[in-house]
Order: structure tokens, then sequence, then C-alpha cells
């Protein structure tokens, strides 16, 4: 039986750092939640199946150049698609898992250094999408992303650029809930569980609205 019947579902985001296992975490965070009796579908920013995805995908593989503000309102614009969608599938029931969200988009951008665009700035064109009722940060240390195996070849991935991002990332400390993505993975999906168990509940329950942000 759906526990999400009659209720809306909840929408979680996983954030983090390039390395930090989140597509890892979203699968298994799904999994553990359908086997609960939710109804799940899986949301990933930048969505690179559209045709403003596409061109997102083909800057990210240095093929393309673009200015920074460009960029930026292109992935704005990518989440922007999704909005309705996000708004209408919450609303039938269904649980949304999704992989990045805004903090991505404004973190990401303002790490560039670029004086004319401010976090201020980055924020702007994001004001407004539905808000996730939880974010979970999947933090981890420069140390142990080059463990990992170190960065791949897209923008961004870069360490100097990363240790920024990450910074950035603390400075919305508030709106999330961090979990240190050193761990195994066993341990981080069961410290992603615990940190939304209260969410879920409030969400399921009927006690808390879609918001915006
Ligand atoms: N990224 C992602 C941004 O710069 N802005 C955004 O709004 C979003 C959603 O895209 N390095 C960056 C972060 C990543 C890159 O993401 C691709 P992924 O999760 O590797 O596909």
């Amino acid at each position: 039986e759906p526990k999400t019947i009659g209720q809306r579902g909840a929408f979680i985001v996983i954030e983090g750092l390039d390395r930090a296992g989140k597509t890892t975490q979203v699968k298994r965070l799904c999994d553990k939640l359908y086997s609960q009796g939710h109804n799940i579908k899986t949301l990933r920013f930048p969505d690179r199946t559209s045709p403003i995805g596409k061109m997102i995908d083909s800057y990210l593989q240095s093929q393309t150049e673009m200015d920074d503000h460009v960029i930026h309102l292109l992935f704005s614009a990518n989440r922007w698609e999704k909005a309705k969608w996000m708004e209408e599938t919450l609303k039938k029931g269904c649980t949304i898992v999704c992989d990045r969200y805004y903090h991505s988009g404004m973190v990401y951008s303002a790490a560039k250094h670029n004086p004319n665009l401010s976090l201020d700035w980055a924020r702007a064109p994001d004001v407004g999408l539905p808000k996730p009722d939880a974010v979970i940060f999947l933090d981890l240390e420069p140390e142990e992303a080059e463990k990992r195996g170190g960065y791949g070849d897209e923008k961004y991935e870069k360490k100097e650029m990363q240790q920024r991002v990450r910074e950035l990332f603390y400075t919305f400390e508030s709106d999330m809930k961090v979990v240190n993505a050193g761990e195994s993975l066993e341990i981080v999906g069961d410290h992603i569980l615990e940190k939304i168990e209260e969410t879920l509940k409030d969400v399921l329950e009927g006690r808390s609205r879609v918001g915006k942000f």
C-alpha cells in the first residue's frame, strides 16, 4: 500500500561536491524509499536531455564557450523547465529525489570569482522555484576526493574550484543537512536516511506544504 496516497510527496535534494557519491546515494535512497512503499521519481540537474540541457552539456565538455552569466541562466532555465512537472508530481503523492538543485546553481557560478557575478546575482533567477523539503549536502574533504581518483575532465573539476565551491556551500549550511561523504556507502546511506526521517514524517502526515525558493 503506497504511503503517499492522499498526501503530497516529499521533495528531497542531494547536493554535494564532485566525487562525493551523489549519484550512488540518490539511487540507494530511491531504492530504500521505494521498498518502504513510497512512489518515487528521480531527477538530476543539469538534465542534459532537453535542448537547454544539451547546450549545458556542450559547455561542460568545453565544446562551446559561453559568458558566465549566460551559462548560469541556462542552468537556471534547465530547472524552470521542470518546475511545473515537479509541482504536479509532488501533488500526485510522488516523492522526488533530486541530484543537485539551486544550491549547486548558485555556488558553482559564484565560485568563478567573476566580479560581476555575485552570489546574490546568481540567486535571483532561481527565486520562485519549488523549494525542497530537505537538502542533504554530501561533504568531502578535497584530500578524500583525490584519493577517489581525482576529478574528471569536465569544467569546474579542478582542485581550487572545488575548494571555493565547498566554502560557498557552507554559507548555506543552515539550509542543508551536512553528511560526511568520506564514510562507506552504507554509513553515508544510513546518515542520509536519519537526516530526512523527520521531514518525511511531517510531509507524509500532511503537516507541511510545498514552499517556494
Ligand atoms: N553545475 C550543476 C553548475 O555549475 N550549475 C548548476 O546549476 C548545476 C545543477 O555542473 N560540476 C555543475 C556542477 C557539476 C556539473 O554536474 C555537472 P553533474 O552532477 O556532474 O552532472
